[in-house]
């Protein structure tokens, strides 16, 4: 008996996405549904090397579906996850609504996927924001063998973290500077075409940004409650791949050697570090793949027992769709029932 799947967010950078990683998952699946605002009814969307109609969010039956994976907003899921779920589904969410709900779990599953069975409160699972996903696969297996005590982290985050319109506006801005044109006035308040911007999402009391917040809270949360982070999110004139530099103080000593033999053999991970031109990934790199990259480990000569590396993952994929996918599958491995056989 196979499971039924609704992707909710169907005709958006992530729920695209969702849609083909799903189509190349080895889950048991026997039907798709593609569901999105009433303005998308009927839009086509592909999965794998077929196409589905959007159908209309307000009038869907969530009862014939197992698994609902959101990406659709925070103010979306608020009214809608629980109403899926109430109707039967467990609900996957990409938004930020849900992530510190001490009832609903937080999970990457190289991390904690055992956290899923606590799906069950409230029906709900939470995709962790982007930055923090790529960041915690890398920390998780050093933290295991040397405790991490604090990490410093500066990210360089993609426009597509934002969606699809400030892709947009980073096409047309750029376009606009080697047109002469005027540069197109949109929602933007700065210039991101040739500039970096240290603001992504809201400014919060104390000066950091929600995005900052999110990094620290989140890894709270997901890694160990007792490891501080403190971080600067910055968006960069790039269109997909977050990128991260990382300083990260240990209790005990790891040699950057190590830290590399170990990194390698560490899921989800791929490791490509020489000290040679080309001996690191770059965001661009990284785009279409499932790995987190880690390049630059070296010992920081300013502080004992303290590492520096590079983090570099495609925030549409590892970052966001195949993470919802890979939550689904640890739930369909642990034996969530399928109760809408096709
Ligand atoms: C961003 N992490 O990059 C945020 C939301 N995806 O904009």
């Amino acid at each position: 008996m196979g499971f039924s799947f609704a992707i909710v967010g169907a005709t958006g950078n992530v729920g695209t996405e969702m849609l083909t990683i799903l189509s190349e998952s080895d889950i048991d699946i026997d039907k798709v549904y593609a569901v999105a605002s009433r303005r998308s009814v009927g839009r086509e969307v592909s999965y794998g090397d077929t196409t589905l109609k959007c159908v209309d969010l307000e009038t869907f039956d969530f009862s014939k579906v197992d698994i609902a994976l959101m990406s659709a907003g925070g103010d979306v899921s608020k009214v809608w996850s629980p109403k899926i779920a109430k109707a039967g589904a467990v609900v996957i969410d990409n938004s930020s609504a849900w992530r510190m709900d001490p009832d609903v779990p937080l999970v990457v599953p190289e991390v904690n996927a055992d956290a899923v069975s606590g799906y069950t409160k409230k029906g709900i699972i939470a995709n962790p924001n982007c930055s923090t996903i790529q960041m915690v696969v890398a920390l998780k297996p050093l933290h295991d063998r040397a405790v991490i005590k604090r990490v410093v982290v500066s990210t360089y985050q993609s426009v597509s973290g934002g969606g699809r319109k400030n892709m947009d506006e980073l096409w047309l801005q750029t376009k606009g500077i080697f047109t002469n044109d005027e540069l197109k006035p949109h929602n933007f308040t700065k210039q991101i075409a040739f500039n970096v911007i240290p603001h992504i999402d809201v400014f919060m009391d104390g000066g950091d940004t929600k995005e900052e917040w999110k990094m620290k809270a989140e890894t709270m949360k997901i890694l160990d409650k007792k490891v501080k982070v403190t971080a600067t999110c910055v968006r960069v004139p790039t269109f997909v791949g977050h990128a991260e530099s990382l300083n990260i103080e240990f209790e005990n000593e790891l040699s950057a050697d190590d830290a590399r033999d170990l990194l390698r053999e560490s899921p989800g991970i791929m490791v490509v570090d020489k000290q040679e031109d080309g001996g690191y990934v770059t965001p661009v790199e990284c785009v279409g793949e499932f790995a987190t990259f880690i390049s630059r480990i070296r010992e920081d000569s300013t502080q004992d027992n303290t590492l520096n590396m590079w983090c570099v993952s495609d925030n549409l994929r590892k970052g966001a769709a195949l993470n919802t996918v890979q939550i689904a599958e640890c739930l369909v491995n642990r034996g969530l029932p399928a109760k809408n056989a096709g």
